[in-house]
Order: structure tokens, then C-alpha cells, then sequence
């Protein structure tokens, strides 16, 4: 039998880091003297950290010299790393290690494609770090989400033919990557945002193994 990949990205899937992304991001806002809003921080679900520094200096009408932006680079990440500093397994969101240890118990080859550079740290603060076979993150790729090169290097390092792989996505941008890629995409969140996905499901609460089992025979 085939094997299926079993791809998942990091933040919005596995953990909720969002909220200590918008943390750091809302106080640099603030120390540049504006406000940044939970409604704007939807923008930077799945983005990279350039790009998010990017939209915010757009919102606060603010040009930066090369100079500034890299050190606000800097300063937003020292920030954003004290929030993970203190998580622990008690943030990983509900159900994910039930489908990660059925997935394992069936020896599915599992990765992880995640646009943070910080994927590493974070799963091992959460102990799941075992679970995968591959860590493809920020510091891997060249070309961000929905470009398909974060989920094709998994497949690769995994050994699975991408039309064998599925991908596990809370963003617009990840399921568009997962779609071109070529692979199964399933979104993980609000259905109507996510309509492009080929599955959809509030969380993992709502896996059973009788999906799961279906994906792994690839009915
Ligand atoms: P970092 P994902 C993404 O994670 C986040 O959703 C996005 O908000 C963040 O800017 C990006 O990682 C980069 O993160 O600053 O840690 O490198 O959803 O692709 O796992
Ligand atoms: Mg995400």
C-alpha cells in the first residue's frame, strides 16, 4: 500500500500562537504610536513576518529605512519569543495528539509546513516534536504561501508524491498552496473563509478515524 503524507501546519492548526503573534505586534503598534486591532490581525494569519511587518507599517502610515524595519524585525520577534517562552501541552489545541498518534500508529509519514521561523522551538515547548518526520518552516522556503514550495519540500523529505499527501490548513493561503501543490487540502476552521479546501471542519474535535482511514487508503 501507499503511503499517505500527512502535512500540518503550525499556528491555527497544532497551536494557537496567533494571539502571541498579535501580542508583539499590537505592542510595537503601540510604541509606534498607533493602534493595531484583532480584526487586522486576521490579515496576518499564515503570512510571513516580513510581510506582516509590511502591512503594519501600512496601517500605521509609517515608512520605514532598512535600518528600522530589520530592528523592528528584531524587536517584535524578542517579544513574540517571551509569549512562547511559557507555553506548554496544555495550549495544543483540542484533539490534535488524538489524530497525530492515530496517524503515527498506522506509520503514516507526518510533516510539518509552517510559515513561522520559530516552528521548531514551539513544538518542542509543546512536546510534540517527535511526531514528525520533517520540520519544513520559514527558514526553509523562498517563496511564502499560497506558493506550493512549503508543502512540495515536505513531500519530497518525506518520500510521498504530493497527489499521495494532505494538508491541514486554517488559512486561505495555505489551502490555495495545498490546491496547487496538488494535494488533498482540508481547513481546519471557519468554512465559509476556507471554501477552497476539499474538507472542512471546525478542529480536530471533529476528526474521527473513519476519515482519518479513508485519507490513508485515499478512497
Ligand atoms: P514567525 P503558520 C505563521 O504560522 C503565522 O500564522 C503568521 O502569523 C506568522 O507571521 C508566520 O507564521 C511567521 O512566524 O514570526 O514565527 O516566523 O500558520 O504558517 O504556522
Ligand atoms: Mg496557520
Amino acid at each position: 500500500m501507499n503511503k499517505t503524507g500527512f502535512i500540518f501546519d503550525l499556528d491555527g492548526v497544532i497551536v494557537d500562537t496567533a494571539k502571541y503573534h498579535y501580542l508583539a505586534w499590537k505592542n510595537l503598534a503601540q510604541e509606534l504610536g498607533f493602534e493595531f486591532t484583532h480584526e487586522q490581525n486576521e490579515l496576518f494569519k499564515g503570512v510571513s513576518r516580513k510581510r506582516c511587518l509590511e502591512i503594519l507599517l501600512d496601517i500605521g502610515g509609517i515608512t520605514a529605512t532598512q535600518e528600522q524595519f530589520d530592528s523592528w524585525m528584531i524587536e517584535k520577534n524578542e517579544d513574540y519569543l517571551k509569549y512562547i517562552e511559557k507555553m506548554d501541552e496544555t495550549e495544543i489545541l483540542p484533539d490534535v495528539p488524538k489524530v497525530l498518534e492515530y496517524v503515527k500508529r498506522h506509520e503514516m509519514p507526518i510533516a510539518l509546513g509552517s510559515a513561522s521561523k520559530n516552528a521548531r522551538p514551539i513544538l518542542e515547548k509543546v512536546k510534540l516534536l517527535s511526531y514528525f518526520e520533517t520540520i519544513v518552516d520559514g527558514n526553509n522556503v523562498t517563496k511564502a504561501k499560497p506558493d506550493p514550495e512549503v508543502f512540495l519540500i515536505a513531500a519530497e523529505q518525506l518520500g510521498v508524491r504530493a497527489d499521495q499527501c494532505v494538508v491541514f490548513e486554517d488559512a486561505q493561503a495555505g489551502i490555495a498552496a495545498a490546491n496547487s501543490a496538488d494535494m488533498i487540502s482540508i481547513g481546519i476552521g471557519d468554512a465559509q473563509v476556507l471554501s477552497e479546501a476539499d474538507y472542512n471542519f471546525k478542529d480536530f474535535t471533529e476528526i474521527d478515524d473513519g476519515f482519518l482511514k479513508k485519507l490513508i487508503k485515499q478512497e
